[in-house]
C-alpha cells in the first residue's frame, strides 16, 4: 500500500498545495506537480505539472500529454480531465480534476513521445473526507 510517506511533499504557506516529483515508469523522465488543496479531499482538485528529463530541462521528445485519475484498488476511475500544455514547454495544466471517493488514488500521466511511444508517470495520492 502506497503512503504519503512515499511521496516528498513541502508546503507552500500562501496556498497549501503539495509539490512533488516522481520519475516516469521507464526512468527516462520526470514530473514535477503540484495538487491542491493540501490535504487533498474528495471533491475537485487543482493540478498542474512540469515534464523534465534527468537534467531538469524541459522534456522537448515529448510531444502531449493526457492526465486520468484512477483508484487502483478499487478498480476505477473518475471523470474526464482536459490537459493543456500552457506557458512554457513541458507545462501542462488540467482543469476537471475530481476525486470521487476518500482513499489512495494515482495521477496518471500518459505522454506521447515524438517516435509514437508513451511515457507514463503515476502519481501517488491520498485523498481524505
Ligand atoms: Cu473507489
Amino acid at each position: 500500500m502506497l503512503s504519503l510517506a512515499a511521496v516528498a511533499v513541502s508546503l507552500f504557506l500562501a496556498a497549501p498545495s503539495q509539490a512533488a516529483m516522481v520519475e516516469s515508469l521507464s526512468g527516462k523522465y520526470l514530473v514535477s506537480y503540484e495538487l491542491s488543496p493540501e490535504p487533498l479531499k474528495s471533491g475537485p482538485a487543482e493540478l498542474s505539472y512540469d515534464l523534465r528529463d534527468l537534467g531538469d530541462g524541459p522534456a522537448n521528445e515529448l510531444v502531449k500529454a493526457t492526465t486520468r485519475l484512477w483508484m487502483p484498488a478499487m478498480g476505477h476511475g473518475s471523470r474526464p480531465t482536459k490537459t493543456v500544455e500552457r506557458g512554457a514547454k513541458g507545462h501542462y495544466e488540467v482543469s476537471g480534476a475530481y476525486f470521487l471517493m476518500p482513499g489512495i488514488w494515482e495521477v496518471i500521466v500518459e505522454a506521447q513521445a515524438a517516435d509514437g511511444s508513451v511515457e507514463t508517470f503515476k502519481i501517488p495520492v491520498r485523498v481524505t473526507h
